[in-house]
């Protein structure tokens, strides 16, 4: 981020705890006042999000994590990738001096929280920490949450994580600043699609009203997120485009190490590539396969009607969303590729 963004970002506000409170939501009241008195009783928190994080992921972690630490507690974040680097379009994110990588990582936390995962598996290699936690909060939206932790607050209805995480600090007692809102505005318009999916609902556009209140550049935020990007990023699309097809109301396209170490493109910077992908009229379903620096290919989907993709991406042992999924596959491109679609086929 350049320096003048980073200014304007940082004007500081505050909003009113209290003055718009979130509203219900089908956690049990029962589950929060657990969850209140387990943080309560704890000097220390360890946090943790999904794997190759993404704004909901990461900002939610990172907003309950300044309120954790205002109110006195050592705060450790990490999330489980081997190779521990921040996505660059989430490099702007502040709090990011609460991470630490993997392998400082608490083995085994008296208190640990994870955001936006819906199973162990998410969490990468911080796996065997999450097993030896002797309390573990999990605060999730996936459907496909699988039920893993001591205590659940989750709410498959809620559009974000980060929606949780808010209520989570009002509960704490803690007040939207400018750095908590800009963790969760990150969350929120990640995925929502910038209010743009179904998941929009009024709930949604209030807790945006009570973010952007605390003064945030909203404009800037989604510069960082969506419009900006490495002329690599612009070649690497190119050969993707190049050898998209369109099979049977699937449209589906790859990209390669090869094709990302031609210009040094990390492989975080290929998320956006599904969302020019998706946007194909003839299409219901789309999916792009990214190779990760492993050799694994990690496949993001997507679906404009009724097909569950989440069900689809369960049955490859992954999961997600109705119209947004994923899974990871060991195959070549074309193996995985008959899979899904012989699975698509019978949805
Ligand atoms: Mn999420």
């Amino acid at each position: 981020m350049t320096p003048d963004v980073r200014d304007r970002l940082d004007r500081p506000s505050r909003v009113t705890p209290g003055a718009a409170q979130p509203t219900g939501s089908p956690v049990p009241e029962a589950a929060w006042s657990r969850a209140l008195q387990l943080i309560s009783q704890a000097d220390e928190v360890a946090l943790a999000c999904h794997v190759s994080p993404d704004g909901d992921a990461l900002g939610s972690m990172l907003a309950v994590g300044f309120t954790l630490r205002s109110m006195g507690k050592r705060v450790t974040a990490s999330f489980g990738d081997r190779d521990f680097t921040v996505p660059r379009l989430l490099g702007f994110l502040p709090g990011q001096d609460m991470l630490v990588p993997p392998a400082d990582y608490p083995a085994a936390p008296d208190l640990m929280i994870t955001f936006d995962s819906p199973s162990i598996g998410r969490l990468g290699v911080l796996a065997d920490s999450v097993r030896r936690a002797r309390e573990l909060i999990v605060v999730d939206h996936h459907p496909s949450n699988d039920g893993f932790g001591t205590l659940g607050l989750i709410d498959p209805s809620s559009a974000a994580t980060a929606m949780l995480a808010e209520q989570l600090i009002y509960r704490l007692g803690g007040a939207l600043d400018r750095d908590i809102a800009t963790c969760l505005y990150a969350g929120l318009v990640t995925d929502t699609g910038s209010f743009k999916y179904s998941s929009t609902t009024p709930a949604v556009h209030q807790m945006a009203a009570r973010l952007v209140a605390t003064g945030l550049r909203t404009e800037e935020i989604a510069r960082e997120l969506w419009d900006r990007s490495p002329f690599g990023y612009l070649k690497v699309l190119g050969a993707a485009l190049e050898r998209v097809r369109l099979d049977d109301g699937l449209v589906w396209t790859y990209v390669t190490r090869v094709d990302r170490a031609a210009y040094g493109l990390p492989y975080c910077e290929l998320e956006g590539i599904i969302d020019i992908v998706r946007r194909t009229d003839e299409a219901r379903v789309a999916a792009v396969l990214k190779e990760d620096d492993q050799g694994a290919w990690q496949v993001s989907t997507r679906s404009k009607g009724h097909v569950d993709v989440a069900a689809i991406c369960a049955a490859l042992g992954g999961g997600g969303h109705h119209s947004a999924a994923g899974f990871t596959s060991h195959e070549g491109v074309e193996e995985t590729m008959a899979k899904f679609q012989e699975l698509l086929r019978e949805a």
